[in-house]
């Protein structure tokens, strides 16, 4: 993998570049669908690719472990092949998923053992198991396992945890370079940053994160509860440190505003569930704001969903079609959310890279934060 660092920006941090891999380029400052379970929800992949047209998508490894398995991924020849995605593909370790959605789960220095939240049996996850379900499932960048702390976190429990991803990191790598890849293209693996919210935690974390001189770097645990300012610190630290000529990856985040400030700080790769699972509740992003589209007030509003017209949908249906499709629970209504929410996070991600070339993100970004914190 490589990164181009093609400009950064004199006002802020920000950066628009290039990560080139063996499915193409990703231009960052990027977001990543996410797309759990080999499907992004309610988005075929045509659609995915000519309407909202990401570089990457994102999968992951705690799912696909425990469904469909992955002797069927092998069997597939990995998972490109199987959903029929030929872009990028990243990959989450699991050390996230395992803290946040199975049961029982026990975290030990040899690894965590769970249990499924599908079916309730029992399994454990090494960093090397990680690594081996990472190959087998065959993504572009996989991630070290890691355990991403709770918030708030006592400083002892924090200290403690970061030790052990860094620990858990020097397995995962070793053991990354031992396995070659199985379908004939590179992988990369991204280390993860920990230390919840102290200061002196994430310092010590991203030196050590920066030691190890992976392809490109993650910031884990945030986006977990805390106020957004004290995340903005925390990235802030960490992107300092961190090395500039590798992509920054910024793990589940976030809002529409929270993406802009965060690629102010220096991130360039984002992802989060948010435009995917709040367009299943009926709430929309735009420039101008959010739209509660099940309210009462779109019941006969026939303005396009978007005047913007990022995506088809916007254009093509009125509010109050949208509204009714919600109120009458039609699958439809959820797929149109969803095109509609991604289509306006990569074009805010898109925009962004547009302003930093042109050397006005920063302008642009202050713009543009005051007029999304509105609820329409
Ligand atoms: N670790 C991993 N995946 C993640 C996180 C983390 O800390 C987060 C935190 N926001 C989201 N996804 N492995």
């Amino acid at each position: 993998m490589d990164f181009n660092l093609v400009r950064k920006d004199s006002g802020t941090k920000a950066r628009a570049g290039e990560v080139v891999t063996d499915h193409g380029v990703i231009q960052t400052p990027i977001f990543m669908p996410v797309g759990t379970v080999a499907s992004v929800k309610g988005v075929h992949q045509r659609e995915l690719k000519e309407d909202i047209d990401p570089d990457v998508i994102l999968g992951n490894t705690y799912h696909l472990y425990l469904r469909p398995g992955i002797q069927i991924l092998e069997e597939a020849g990995g998972l490109h092949k199987f959903m029929g995605w030929d872009r990028n593909i990243l990959t989450d370790s699991g050390g996230y998923q395992v803290y946040s959605l199975s049961d029982n789960r026990k975290i030990k220095e040899e690894g965590v053992t769970f249990k499924s939240h599908i079916d309730g049996s029992k399994h454990f996850f090494t960093p090397e198991h990680v690594v081996d379900v990472q190959r087998t499932i065959g993504a572009d960048i996989i991630m070290a396992f890691d355990e991403c702390t709770p918030y708030p976190c006592d400083y002892d429990y924090a200290k403690r945890s970061m030790h052990l991803t860094h620990r858990w990191l020097d397995r995962c790598i070793s053991h990354f370079e031992k396995t070659p890849p199985k379908y004939g293209y590179a992988q990369t693996l991204f280390p993860i940053v920990q230390g919840s919210t102290f200061k002196d935690l994430r310092k010590q974390s991203a030196e050590y994160i920066a030691s190890v001189g992976a392809e490109g770097n993650a910031i884990g645990g945030l986006s977990v509860g805390e106020p957004a300012e004290e995340m903005y610190g925390m990235t802030e630290v960490v992107c300092d440190i961190l090395p500039e000529d590798k992509p920054r990856y910024l793990m589940g985040v976030g809002t529409p505003i929270n993406i802009l400030e965060n690629i102010a700080l220096g991130v360039d790769m984002f992802d989060c569930v948010m435009p995917t699972r709040n367009a299943r509740n009926g709430m929309l992003f735009t420039a101008h704001g959010t739209i509660n589209i099940k309210n009462k007030k779109w019941e006969a509003d026939f303005s396009p969903i978007d005047e913007m017209g990022i995506t088809y949908v916007d254009t093509e249906y009125s509010k109050a079609y949208l509204r009714h499709l919600f109120a009458a629970n039609e699958y439809l209504g959820k797929q149109i959310a969803t095109i509609h929410n991604l289509g306006f996070y990569l074009w805010l991600v898109r925009t962004a890279r547009e302003r930093i070339l042109a050397g006005d993100f920063s302008e642009w970004k202050t713009k543009m934060v005051k007029q999304m914190d509105k609820r329409l």
